[in-house]
């Protein structure tokens, strides 16, 4: 059985960026129905799927029952996708990466600026509902609803952010570039390094 993990900071601390009632609704609201309707839709499923390490069960998600496989795509997504991205911000986030991190993002885009503008432009652009990525090689990708790049069987992303509007409406409205301009000032680089580094 999946259950949601705890916030390692309380709903407030991440104000003014991301208010407390923003951070309650997604956290008990909407990661708990992620992880509530998962939980149902391996209810029954054989031990095999049940103990399957999340991560396993995502990037397998073309070779699942037929009867499961939309659930969990959505649902067990939701659960990978909202784990991380609670762990990538902090109150005492922001700033820019230092060390190997650093080195790795100004080789591949020329600077860090460049490559908070293609991420930014990335996540503006992206219509609808969904995530903006970047992966373990660096790259900066897209996904719709809640799906993840691991279920392409890419290796587990550094850093999520989840642009559906239920992250920023309360606070920003319609205006998602604003959202996405303040985020920038609770990343928490020094995780994010502890990622890429450990790959
Ligand atoms: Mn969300």
């Amino acid at each position: 059985m999946y259950s949601l993990p705890q916030l390692p900071y309380s709903y407030e601390a991440l104000e003014p960026v991301i208010s407390r009632e923003i951070m309650r609704l997604h956290h008990a609201g909407h990661h708990q129905a992620y992880v509530d309707k998962l939980n149902q839709a391996l209810a029954g499923q054989p031990d095999e799927l049940k103990d399957r390490p999340l991560v396993q069960l995502l990037a397998g998600i073309d070779e699942l029952p037929n009867s499961i496989r939309t659930a969990v795509r959505n649902n067990g997504g939701g659960h990978y996708n909202h784990s991380l991205f609670w762990q990538v911000m902090s109150p005492n986030g922001g700033g820019e990466p230092v060390g190997k991190l650093a080195q790795a993002i100004e080789q591949k885009y020329s600077s860090f600026a460049a490559f908070k503008a293609q991420f930014t432009e990335a996540a503006t652009g992206l219509f609808g509902s969904g995530w903006v990525w970047l992966t373990a090689d660096l790259s900066i990708e897209t996904s719709p609803n809640q799906d993840s790049p691991i279920m392409n069987g890419a290796a587990e992303p550094l850093l999520g952010l989840d642009v559906w509007e239920h992250a920023y409406y309360l606070d920003y409205k319609n205006k998602r570039a604003d959202y996405i301009e303040a985020w920038w000032d609770v990343i928490d680089w020094e995780f994010v390094a502890e990622r890429f580094q450990a790959k």
